[in-house]
């Protein structure tokens, strides 16, 4: 308790665990690379540094507010010290901003900007190094890191992998993946949130824009988008709005002035999950073989769970994920339909998340030599093609999904978040049941497992099945460790290597920390709310489906379609 002096206001001591935290409830924007309140202190940047009324220097990030207290966050000897940390960063910095991905986005670009930094003082003579093109998800160019430790922290922190860590010291220090291998020959599981975290062009995700952008011109080809459900409640953020807005309707629209010839809704594929991982999950319940079951429409979680975990990989859905779902129905049934050839066929999806690109490119998901799913962009590289093309998102008229996969249910567009598949199947297992359409199940935390929530739902036969949603994969880890000691036991797991599920995946818009993470989360919450119908059994496209070609629920046309197997 007690109050510091900031800039000589009294400000009260309200469980603040640093001096940043109160400067930052005063409502003034501390610079910092290097503090992120969901991460352990580094204290590297030094541009968050105050002046005590004795004249000392400290970082506010590091240092808990004391009562009586008196610091400065401006003074001019504070704004010559960022200005020589920021310069001294640039010294070693690759500076190609006007090609960098990141411009516009980048952090120290942000900052040298403010801070009037017009010329480069300390032009060092550096030699390059190569940039790790290895990982469909990740590119990472060293020339670019200012040494924060943000991914390396989140990924050893946040996600519990480790695949990432400094090397050397000094000034040889170095962010590196164990014996400097490529990302894509490490434990990397592509989830893509050292990216959400880099605050300038270290870390970014390698786009197929350009390709897409040709096949939109040819026209000889058909190219169709798909849509999954995060990205509707972020796209706005990129032209102004806050986190949450859903904003489907426009989305929908801007792709078709694209000139991408249909737009499809990955809804309608979740959907269809839906109604494939209930089936398969009552079954499993029924014979109480392979639980808990585990949910698999992650690849983050899938690469893990087959890299880590391999002994879990029965315990794992055989249902592809949406998207693989969405592009085997293109593949396999709508091309027939239209009598498209697969080669004038180019099928791309936009995914919040850079470990989609991954799932794209597995061997499982393809066929006669094309995989499955063309190009897969994220929310940030879609809102990038939107910009080039001249088009007013804002002032656009709301448009709908193109028909058969453009309808879906309120079950579907809960699956970009944390909690959203679970209740999805708990819906659909209800109605299978006992012909009741229940739309919420009450979830609690459970002590002890950050990430990790509960609910016990009862079966008409009396019995009672325990489900568990978690998500991040470092929480995921715990609970995992807490199953095999039975510590923790349940009948079903959702499992989401990103805090908050997809809409937090590495491709949103940044910044993308759990607060607007949570607001996203509103809006799909907002987006399922608003849906006349909120049970995938109710989708009547869905249904038409397999009364036209997949006949039934794990039948053996949608176990060759729409399950897959999986590596160890
Ligand atoms: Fe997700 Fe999914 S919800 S995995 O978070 O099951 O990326 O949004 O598209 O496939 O539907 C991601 C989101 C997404 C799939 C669906
Ligand atoms: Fe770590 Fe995920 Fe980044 Fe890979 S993608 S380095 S696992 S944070």
């Amino acid at each position: 308790a007690g109050y510091v002096k900031i800039n000589d206001r009294d400000v009260k001591i309200e469980g603040e665990k640093n001096l940043l935290e109160m400067i930052q409830k005063t409502g003034i924007d501390m610079p910092t690379f290097c503090y992120h309140s969901e991460l352990s202190i580094y204290g590297a940047c030094r541009l968050c540094v105050v002046e005590t009324d004795k004249g000392q220097i400290i970082s506010s990030c590091s240092t808990p507010p004391a009562n009586g207290m008196i610091i400065k966050t401006h003074t001019p000897r504070l704004i010559q010290i960022r200005k020589m940390m920021l310069e001294l960063l640039l010294a070693n910095h690759d500076r190609e901003c006007t090609t960098c991905s990141k411009s516009g986005k980048c952090k120290l670009q942000e900052l040298c900007n403010k801070f009037g930094i017009d010329t480069i003082r300390f032009a060092a003579d550096k030699q390059m190094l190569p940039i790790d093109r290895t990982s469909v998800s990740i590119t990472r160019d060293e020339n670019k890191c200012i040494l924060c430790g943000d991914c390396v922290r989140t990924c050893a922190e946040i996600q519990g992998i480790g695949a990432i860590d400094f090397a050397n010291r000094s000034s040889k220090t170095r962010v590196m993946s164990a014996f400097n291998r490529g990302l894509a020959e490490t434990n990397c599981i592509n989830c893509g949130q050292c990216i959400a975290v880099c605050p300038t062009g270290a870390l970014t995700s390698p786009s197929k824009v350009n390709l897409i952008w040709k096949k939109l011109y040819d026209p000889e080809v058909k190219v169709v988008m798909s849509i999954a459900p995060a990205v509707r409640v972020a796209i706005g953020e990129e032209f102004g709005e806050n986190p949450g807005v859903v904003e489907t309707g426009r989305l929908v629209a801007a792709i078709k002035k694209l000139g991408f010839d249909q737009v499809f809704d990955t809804c309608y594929s979740a959907d269809l999950t839906t109604w494939e991982e209930t089936t398969e999950f009552l079954k499993r319940f029924t014979k109480k073989e392979n639980l808990p079951h585990f949910t698999s429409c992650c690849p983050a979680w899938v690469k893990a769970c087959e890299t880590l975990y391999p002994e879990k990989i029965k315990n794992l859905s055989t249902c592809k994920s949406p998207q693989a779902m969405d592009a085997s129905l293109l593949v396999h049934h709508y091309v027939e339909e239209q009598g498209i050839p697969r080669d004038k066929l180019f099928i791309v999806s936009v995914m919040p998340c850079v470990a989609k690109k991954f799932e794209a490119a597995r061997s499982e998901l393809s066929t006669n030599g094309y995989q499955d799913v063309d190009a897969v962009i994220t929310t940030s590289e879609l809102a990038k093609m939107i910009k080039s093309a001249g088009i007013v998102f804002n002032e656009l008229q709301e448009e709908s999904f193109d028909i058969p996969y453009g309808l879906s249910t309120g079950s579907a567009v809960i699956y970009g978040m944390t909690g959203g598949v679970a209740t999805a199947v708990v819906r659909e297992a209800t109605y299978l049941l006992t012909g009741l359409r229940i739309t919420d199940i009450e979830m609690s935390p459970v002590d002890g497992f950050p990430g990790l929530r509960s609910a016990l739902v009862d079966l008409p036969d009396g019995s009672q099945v325990k489900l568990a949603v978690v998500s991040g994969m470092g929480n995921v880890r715990r609970v995992l460790e807490a199953l095999d000691s039975k510590q923790l036991e349940y009948d079903i797991v959702e499992i989401m290597a990103c805090p908050g599920g997809c809409v937090g995946g590495g491709g949103q818009p940044l910044p993308n920390e759990m607060k607007q993470r949570n607001k996203r989360m509103n809006g799909l919450h907002v987006a399922d709310t608003r849906q006349q119908i909120r049970i995938a059994r109710d989708n009547v496209l869905v249904c038409e489906l397999y009364d036209k070609w997949l006949k039934e629920p794990n039948s053996e046309v949608s176990h060759q379609y729409l399950h897959t197997h999986y590596h160890i």
